[in-house]
């Protein structure tokens, strides 16, 4: 079992503990288990397999979780698992995944009307029986029907990256116990950092390209055959995904490589630009044409001109070597025939995180236990942003609160500047909400005292567009604001963006020198490619955070740079890559 699946375990009791309406503590148990395993890199079976340590030293998991993880990993079921599962109807976990549908309403729709199926709630809704149900009314039935959309769409049932990557991880790691196996690499678009995965892609250069497969097909987290062929296998991976191994020999695994990575839409003009050239690219190389010779004849292979290296089959047409998170068939092959490629920003050309949580909010850990953390992975300086008044639920900081955690701050610093060298700043800040009805949720006279101010809409995401864009734009023009937290509001897999004009959000934001984020979490990627693409192209600085509910929280940082590196960013673009000196010039505040 792969901690992703592991994670999806104990998000799974936690849904069916909270469809039973059982106690909310054990419900956030393993929510934030799942969590923090989840974000984890290193695999739980290693943990475990490392005498001088114990699952318990992970944040959220005690000695029952530790138990539960050891029982997963060694027999990859958990009697209270499938226990729970024997009690709740199957179609309880297809109905939660339409966005807004959480177990408490689930259950209405199960026990008051007997729907046994999307398809049954989709008919329900136009019945206009959904809008009767105690709780529901007809604009709640209206959002159920958009949104069944949504969840039946095939483009919301894709692995996240940082799942695929767990998985991609291990194993290309078991691969390479393989002594058939020379080098193994990742491709498709789990090595192009989309935000989702469809099935994962890897390469092995490899003489004995049968020992490798058997090698494959003996991988523990294997569950089951699909396809083998002579160069080709595709197995069953964990979470149902599907796994594409293909071996190809030395000589053609720059090529192989180039192909497997795609995009699809990137090679086609790749061999566009090499038929101009009287050449033809493929997996296995790029080959010379004969004179008068069909471009897609097979050719032979002592015509290869290229195929060693993807270096090589990039030179073989003229261009340099293309970062796989640009190969999109955006504009590309252009900048690299022009020489102008984007020098992309980097996970240690960070140096600082400006949005994070503690226990004085909804966060895991404390105030200390955040800035060791964020010491000890080499930053520079951080901003503390707990939620504002307005986030009942996370009991938000109303000014009394917030002026006392700033007194912490204050001390925490000075502390920490006795030696003459601090290992970190930790600067005063806030994620204040942007209220139903306009405004923020903590006055302007206690905004101007913090070191950065981010302001996020969590609540009334169903106004129109003009209420929400409306919101927005106000926050940006409040001067005290520096940036938008998660600007769209959407969850991968879960949930649509609100309606907003992000157009009008960008302008806004390079009118007043607003910085945009980059929401680091792997469900949110917010900002996404696209958007912060265009908010460099109108001048807006952008801010890559974690938005960190625990120290393990921190590690998703690399899951944000990916996507600024899809949005072609340098590490100028971003304002928590420079020293805390320049960062302090830039938002003329600290
Ligand atoms: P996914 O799996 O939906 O997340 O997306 P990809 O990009 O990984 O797509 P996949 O797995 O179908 O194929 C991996 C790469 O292999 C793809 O990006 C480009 C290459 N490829 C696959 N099939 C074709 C094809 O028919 N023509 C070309 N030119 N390339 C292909
Ligand atoms: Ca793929
Ligand atoms: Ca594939
Ligand atoms: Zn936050």
């Amino acid at each position: 079992m792969t901690n992703a699946d592991i994670a999806a375990a104990f998000d799974h009791i936690a849904d069916l503990i909270e469809y039973q309406g059982g106690n909310v503590f054990r419900v956030r148990a393993y929510r934030n288990a799942a969590r923090t395993i989840g974000s984890m890199v290193e695999s739980l079976a290693t943990v475990r397999a490392d005498p001088s340590r114990t699952l318990t030293d992970i944040e959220g998991v005690g000695a029952d979780l530790a138990a539960k993880i050891g029982t997963l990993l060694d027999t990859g079921r958990l009697p209270l698992l499938d226990e729970l599962q024997r009690e709740i109807p199957a179609v309880v976990f297809e109905l939660m995944r339409v966005p807004g549908l959480g177990p408490k309403k689930v259950k209405a729709l199960v026990d008051e009307l007997g729907i046994d199926s999307l398809d049954a709630l989709e008919q329900a809704c136009r019945d206009g029986r959904v809008q009767e149900v105690k709780g529901f009314g007809a604009k709640t039935e209206a959002a159920i029907l958009e949104n069944i959309g949504f969840a039946k769409s095939p483009e919301h049932n894709r692995l996240l990256w940082s799942e695929a990557d767990a998985i991609v991880q291990q194993l290309l790691a078991w691969l390479r116990e393989c002594p058939a196996v020379r080098r193994a690499e990742g491709a498709g678009s789990w090595r192009r950092g989309r935000e989702t995965v469809g099935d994962i892609d890897v390469l092995v250069d490899g003489d004995d390209a049968a020992r490798v497969m058997d090698h494959l097909v003996a991988w523990p987290e294997c569950a089951g055959v699909l396809l083998r062929g002579d160069t080709k296998t595709s197995i069953r991976g964990p979470r149902g995904v599907q796994v594409d191994l293909r071996v190809v020999d030395e000589d053609s695994f720059g090529a192989a490589w180039q192909y497997f990575t795609g995009s699809k839409e990137h090679n086609v003009r790749l061999r566009s630009r090499a038929r101009d050239r009287r050449l033809t690219i493929n997996e296995y190389g790029v080959f010379r044409l004969e004179p008068g010779a069909d471009a897609d004849a097979r050719p032979t292979k002592g015509a290869a001109v290229a195929g060693r290296t993807e270096e090589d089959v990039y030179a073989s047409v003229g261009l340099p070597w293309i970062p796989p998170e640009l190969r999109e068939a955006g504009d590309e092959i252009a900048r690299a025939e022009r020489g102008t490629l984007p020098e992309l920003v980097t996970l240690d050309d960070i140096r600082g995180d400006l949005h994070m949580h503690t226990t004085a909010t909804d966060g895991e850990d404390t105030l200390g236990g955040m800035v060791r953390a964020a010491i000890d992975r080499g930053l520079a300086y951080i901003a503390i942003t707990d939620h504002g008044q307005r986030v009942t639920m996370a009991r938000g900081l109303d000014r009394k609160r917030l002026l006392k955690q700033w007194d912490e701050i204050d001390r925490l610093n000075e502390s920490l500047a006795e030696d003459g060298h601090p290992p970190i700043v930790v600067l005063k800040g806030i994620e204040v909400d942007m209220l139903e009805k306009g405004g923020l949720d903590l006055p302007d006279e206690v905004l101007a005292r913090a070191d950065w101010v981010v302001a996020s809409l969590h609540y009334g995401q169903n106004q129109p567009r003009e209420r929400i864009t409306g919101r927005i734009i106000e926050a940006i023009e409040n001067p005290h604001v520096s940036v938008i937290g998660h600007p769209t509001g959407r969850l991968i897999n879960r949930r649509p963006a609100y309606d907003v004009d992000i157009e009008a959000v960008i302008a806004a934001a390079a009118r007043t020198g607003t910085f945009l984020e980059i929401n680091a979490n792997p469900w949110r990627l917010d900002l996404d490619d696209r958007h912060a693409a265009a908010a460099k192209q109108a001048g807006v600085k952008l801010v890559i955070s974690t938005d960190a509910h625990s120290t393990r929280g921190l590690d998703v940082m690399r899951c944000g740079v990916l996507q600024a590196r899809r949005a072609g960013l340098e590490a100028k673009d971003i304002v928590n890559t420079h020293t805390l000196a320049q960062f302090r010039k830039l938002t003329g505040k600290a």
